[in-house]
């Protein structure tokens, strides 16, 4: 069942371990069966659709087909900047980077029930990420990726021994993730993911999500660091 409210979002984000970054370059296999095969496996529980090339036109085209294949299994959608769309896309919710829309003109566009993730870099920045308004985080690279350009040196497992500490909302480590790395993050502290090449580039993406969840079950799930109780019950609560 789709979760619709934002109470069922942040509820089926706090179980998501493996986002799954869609794009179709990166897809060994046609891109709807090399998605389907990774959505057999539970935990991931989470889609990002990110298509930079696509007109606004074949990205909803896209996104609606990837819409109905994450309700057949629960899973969110979540759209990759374009904010525009997710209303029109039902998606549930939508991944800012630094050169997109402000997590807060996001949140006052969409309202509370939709998903705010934003990229982030250094504990700097994921500390500020709640503040900003943002539900969950990404944090990376971690390892060199061709799927993106990347601006910054890959941190590896010393980025997230630095950053997740400060964290206090659920992230995803990301960037050149494969069945063969991951384990040197899981043991840096890191409980989710988010992969594309690592999954959708592979022969076989139903067995590379199923190693990728062993390595993060093999590890207990890190807690994130909750925020001290405001005064006046005024915390950082929202509901559906
Ligand atoms: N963002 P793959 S790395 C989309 O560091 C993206 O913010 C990154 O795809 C960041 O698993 C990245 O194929 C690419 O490397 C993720």
């Amino acid at each position: 069942m789709k979760p619709a409210t934002g109470t069922a979002r942040r509820a089926r984000l706090a179980t998501s371990r493996i986002c799954l970054v869609v794009t179709e370059a990166i897809c060994r296999l046609p891109w709807e069966e090399a998605v389907g095969l990774a959505l057999g496996c539970a935990s991931v529980g989470m889609v990002q659709l990110r298509e930079k090339k696509l007109s606004d036109a074949a990205f909803v085209k896209r996104a609606k087909r990837l819409r109905a294949m994450c309700d057949a299994v629960g899973a969110l959608l979540i759209l990759n900047d374009r904010a525009h769309l997710v209303v029109k896309t039902g998606a549930d919710g939508v991944h800012l980077g630094e050169d997109d829309m402000s997590p807060l003109d996001a949140r006052a566009l969409l309202g509370p029930t939709v998903l705010i993730g934003v990229s982030t870099h250094d504990a700097q920045e994921l500390e500020a990420a709640p503040r900003a308004g943002a539900d969950y985080a990404g944090l990376g690279p971690c390892f060199p990726t061709t799927t993106k350009t990347l601006t910054r040196a890959p941190g590896g497992a010393a980025l997230l021994k630095e950053a997740l500490p400060v964290a206090r909302l659920p992230v995803f480590a990301i960037g050149g993730i494969d069945s063969d790395n991951v384990r040197l993050l899981v043991e840096a502290g890191a409980d989710r993911i988010a992969v594309g090449a690592g999954l959708l580039g592979r022969d076989d993406p139903a067995t590379a999500a199923r190693v990728l969840a062993a390595a993060l079950d093999a590890h207990p799930r890190r807690v994130p660091r909750r925020k001290k109780k405001a005064k006046h019950g005024r915390g950082r609560h929202r509901t559906s």
